[in-house]
C-alpha cells in the first residue's frame, strides 16, 4: 500500500458538514458526488497532500445510516492508495483478511475500491483504492 488516500467521515447533514469543514480547513470543498451503489452523497477536501471525504446517507439501510445510528457521526474509514487493487486484494485474502467485496467496485472520485471488514482490523474499516486511469 502506498499512502493514506483519504479519511472518510460519516455525517448526518452533508450541507452543514461542508460549511463547517470549509471553515475548519480554510479551503473549499473541491468536489461533491453521489455514489448511488453505496447510497451515499460525498464531499471532498484537500489539505496539502491529504484528502478528507465527508459521507452522508441517501437511504435508511445504507452503511453510513447504520454506522451513524450505532456509533454516531465520526471517522468511518481509512482509505489506502494502491497501484494494483487486484494484486492487493489477493495478497490480503492470502493473509486471511475478510474482504467485503469479491471484486473491486466503482467508488467516488474516480476510484476502484474494496473494503476490509473492521472485525479483522481492530475495529477500523479499511478501504483500498486505485485511481482509474
Ligand atoms: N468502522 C468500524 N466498525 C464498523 C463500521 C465502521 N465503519 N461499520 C460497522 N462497524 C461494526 C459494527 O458496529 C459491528 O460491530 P459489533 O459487532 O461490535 O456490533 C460490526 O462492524 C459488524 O456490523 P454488522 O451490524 O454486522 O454489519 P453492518 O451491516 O453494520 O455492516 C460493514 C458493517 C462494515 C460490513 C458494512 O458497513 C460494509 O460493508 N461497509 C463497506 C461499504 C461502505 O462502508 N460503504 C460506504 C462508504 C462508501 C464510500 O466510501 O464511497
Amino acid at each position: 500500500m502506498n499512502k493514506i488516500e483519504h479519511i472518510g467521515i460519516a455525517v448526518a447533514d452533508l450541507g452543514k458538514a461542508i460549511s463547517l469543514y470549509e471553515q475548519l480547513l480554510g479551503t473549499n470543498c473541491y468536489k461533491t458526488e453521489t455514489v448511488a451503489s453505496e447510497s451515499v452523497d460525498t464531499a471532498f477536501f484537500k489539505t496539502g497532500e491529504n484528502k478528507i471525504e465527508l459521507l452522508s446517507s441517501t437511504s435508511e439501510d445504507s452503511a453510513i445510516a447504520k454506522f451513524i445510528a450505532k456509533k454516531g457521526e465520526g471517522i468511518h474509514h481509512i482509505a489506502f492508495d494502491v497501484d494494483d487493487i487486484y494484486a492487493e486484494m489477493d495478497r490480503l485474502r492470502k493473509e486471511g483478511f475478510v474482504l467485503l467485496n469479491e471484486t473491486p467496485k466503482n467508488g467516488a472520485d474516480n476510484k476502484l475500491i474494496c473494503f476490509v471488514h473492521p472485525k479483522n482490523t481492530h475495529g477500523v474499516l479499511i478501504e483500498l483504492c486505485q485511481e482509474i486511469k
